[in-house]
């Protein structure tokens, strides 16, 4: 809990320092030389789906049919942090909602729509509780409700109709609940490890997939967990097993249980992955190759032997790439954001049909704002 809180608040001053230098690059703008007495109107990037004067961090998204959902947390005033939302339906984006509305520090949030249409949201409130709102699929927004004590709540639908939530309990393990339009089923302990900045991933069938960094001071490992349908949760198994500082680890899995695990190994400006194949046996580690700056974050997507491996990393400036293999062939890194300013990921993209969907946290427009976009895979 206290490694989480450093590394944390290490990033948030990193990001704050970001936002200081954004800010004096902002004040020692020149004015505008026109003639005209109406300065023109801010151009923003196409992609900026936020526009606002306040610093909005940590997206996350989901998709499904002609709707993406997107949240955030948004300093609205101060350091009251609220979580703000936005859906686009076809080509139309529809207004920002406060959904917290606290007085409180509300941070980390993830959304996730169901199968019925009904959209969940689930964020931590002063790094202690979890806190839960749904949109019904009539389009009614429900009060917020507290799940639990813990923190660093994970969402995702499957396409059975049930919502699984995943998080780190006031213990310092990690807790599981699932949610069916019945309602919210029974809490579930993980085998007990104290884990930190855990990742959850539901197949299609509700075969679910967890990671975590546990482990001593400096050299913590990347732990797995699996439930499959019907199931227990597994033991942790221990991914990594190395002497370098693993963390902040991503899962994706299939419905016939093979899985993919990425993670980052600090001060190596290394991105690590494995694939454990279908029948449980796990292949060797391997390394993402063409890193050439420091990489932070990874999201990981596969099917059979196709890999997508999504990741923050700063060159010039932090970027988002994305880089994919099929059998033992990597294709060409793509840089996805591709601005001037300081790019930095949320929860995991999606992918869908061969098309990328991905939020980030952009400066470019003067102040962090919420980019989105969709792009066709290539190899
Ligand atoms: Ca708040
Ligand atoms: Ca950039």
């Amino acid at each position: 809990m206290r490694r989480l809180r450093s590394r944390r608040q290490a990033l948030r001053g990193v990001l704050s320092l970001f936002l200081l230098m954004a800010l004096i690059s902002t004040c020692s703008r020149q004015p505008p030389t026109s003639d005209d007495n109406n300065p023109p109107a801010q151009e923003y990037d196409p992609r900026n789906i936020s526009r606002t004067e306040t610093s909005s961090y940590t997206p996350s998204l989901d998709v499904r049919g002609d709707r993406v959902v997107v949240v955030w947390k948004d300093s609205i005033q101060g350091n009251n942090w609220d979580i703000m939302y936005r859906e686009r339906v076809g080509d139309t984006w529809g207004e920002i909602l406060n959904l917290s509305n606290t007085p409180g520090y509300s941070s980390d949030p993830q959304v996730a729509i169901d199968v019925y249409g009904n959209v969940h949201v689930v964020w931590e409130e002063d790094q202690t509780k979890i806190f839960y709102r749904f949109k019904d699929a009539t389009g009614v927004w429900h009060p917020k409700t507290i799940l639990s004590e813990g923190h660093l709540p994970q969402i995702q639908a499957d396409e059975n109709g049930t919502i699984h939530l995943l998080w780190v309990g006031a213990s310092g393990g990690l807790e599981y609940q699932p949610k069916t339009p019945g309602g919210w089923g029974e809490k579930e302990n993980l085998p007990y490890l104290l884990a930190e900045n855990p990742a959850l991933h539901v197949a299609p069938n509700g075969y679910l997939f967890a990671v975590a960094e546990a482990g001593p001071g400096y050299t913590p490992d990347i732990y797995f967990y699996e439930k499959p349908p019907g199931g227990e949760w597994s033991p942790y198994f221990n991914v990594t097993h190395n002497p370098f500082y693993c963390w902040a680890a991503s899962v994706f899995g299939l419905s016939n249980g093979m899985a993919y695990v990425s993670w980052t190994e600090h001060g190596m400006n290394r991105i690590g992955y494995r694939v454990r194949n279908a029948d449980g046996s796990w292949e060797d580690v391997d390394t993402l190759p063409g890193i050439q700056g420091g990489p932070f974050g990874s999201f990981i997507f596969g099917s059979g032997d196709t890999l997508l491996i999504v990741w923050n990393e700063k060159q010039e400036n932090w970027e988002v790439y994305y880089r994919m293999k099929i059998g033992d062939q990597w294709g060409g890194i793509v840089n996805v954001t591709n601005t001037p300013g300081e790019s930095f990921l949320g929860k995991p993209p999606k992918v869908k049909n061969g098309m990328l969907y991905v939020v980030w946290s952009d400066n470019s427009d003067g102040f962090f704002d919420i980019f989105y976009d969709e792009i066709p895979l290539h190899f």
